[in-house]
């Protein structure tokens, strides 16, 4: 059965919000305001596409979805934990997240502190019901050389003096090489985990997972550059988060360091690399290429 792309992800990003409802500790757990928090973190919206990645990906690689569902949504685990710490007080300073007061407004700092430990943490007892090759892949995208070291090199780069546009834009130097290793790091990594943990459940051979991890990166680098865009054309109520934030912090930004319209001619070369690779997965259904379109045009 075929869906049109809004409802493939409103089928899945349903699934996965059952899965996260129901594995999650119940809100009454001892000490329950942990419990409550996580819930709260998780339960909150959010576009899942992530879990979709990875449901998409092993899809195409002809898996039964299913049974993978919970190492799925442990990727939303994961993308949350990063979100409670993200916007902390010490890092992003943050009351505004899908929609709703962040978790340390709500909770307190200490306590969304530990929030976001415990999300990560449960992320791996998910992760636990794979395979080694499969947590390691997870494990290695959001480390101190993956996406811990992007925001390390994102915080290290905000409101450092720039560059001119122009002389970035041209010589591909020093400036782009950073913005790409902060995006590449902060962002891509964990969406290129997300497609490859869909491809190694479902058994992917090697050349089919080489062609996901091309997808991821390319999809990856993509979704900063229209979070960049976003940030600098769309509103706070329509992000669900506050948006302008980059240009006030003074955010190393593909916009802000090449113009809009440079970023978009990346988007659309990064797009067309991640439609090539989708067509190397030849499984019956495959979805890749409909959401790297997504991801590229998305408004929020
Ligand atoms: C360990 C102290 C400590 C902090 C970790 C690593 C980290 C903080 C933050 C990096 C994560 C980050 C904010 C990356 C940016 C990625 C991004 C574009 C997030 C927005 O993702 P969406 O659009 O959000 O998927 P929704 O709300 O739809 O899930």
């Amino acid at each position: 059965m075929t869906y049109s792309l809004d409802n493939y992800l409103a089928r899945w990003r349903k699934e996965i919000d059952r899965t996260l409802e129901q594995n999650l500790p119940p809100a009454n757990t001892p000490p329950s305001v942990i419990h409550q928090a996580m819930r709260y973190a998780v339960l909150g919206g959010g576009k899942r596409i992530r879990p979709i990645l990875a449901i998409a990906a092993a899809e195409a690689c002809g898996a039964t979805v299913d049974p993978l569902l919970v190492p799925f949504a442990a990727l939303e685990l994961i993308h949350t934990y990063s979100l409670v710490h993200d916007d902390l007080p010490a890092l992003d300073n943050d009351d505004l997240r899908r929609g709703r007061k962040t978790t340390h407004v709500v909770y307190g700092e200490a306590i969304a502190i530990l929030t976001g430990d415990a999300l990560l943490t449960e992320a791996f007892a998910w992760l636990a019901r794979t395979n080694l090759r499969a947590i390691r892949e997870v494990a290695e995208a959001i480390d101190s050389k993956g996406m811990i070291g992007g925001q390390v090199a994102d915080l290290e780069a905000s409101g450092a003096p720039r560059p001119s546009a122009a002389g970035a834009a041209e010589g591909g130097g020093a400036p782009l090489t950073l913005l790409e290793f902060i995006h590449r790091n902060k962002t891509a990594k964990l969406i290129t985990a997300s497609v490859v943990l869909g491809g190694l459940l479902a058994n992917a051979p090697d050349a089919k997972l080489d062609a996901l991890r091309r997808y991821g990166e390319a999809a990856g680098l993509a979704f900063q550059i229209v979070d960049d865009l976003l940030d600098q054309e769309r509103t706070s109520e329509e992000l669900g988060k506050t948006a302008g934030k980059d240009a006030a912090q003074g955010k190393l930004t593909y916009p802000a360091l090449v113009g809009a319209d440079a970023a978009r001619k990346r988007l659309d070369s990064l797009l067309a690399e991640a439609v090539e690779n989708a067509g190397m997965i030849a499984g019956p259904v495959n979805y890749l290429a409909t959401i790297a379109r997504y991801i590229c045009e998305r408004r929020s």
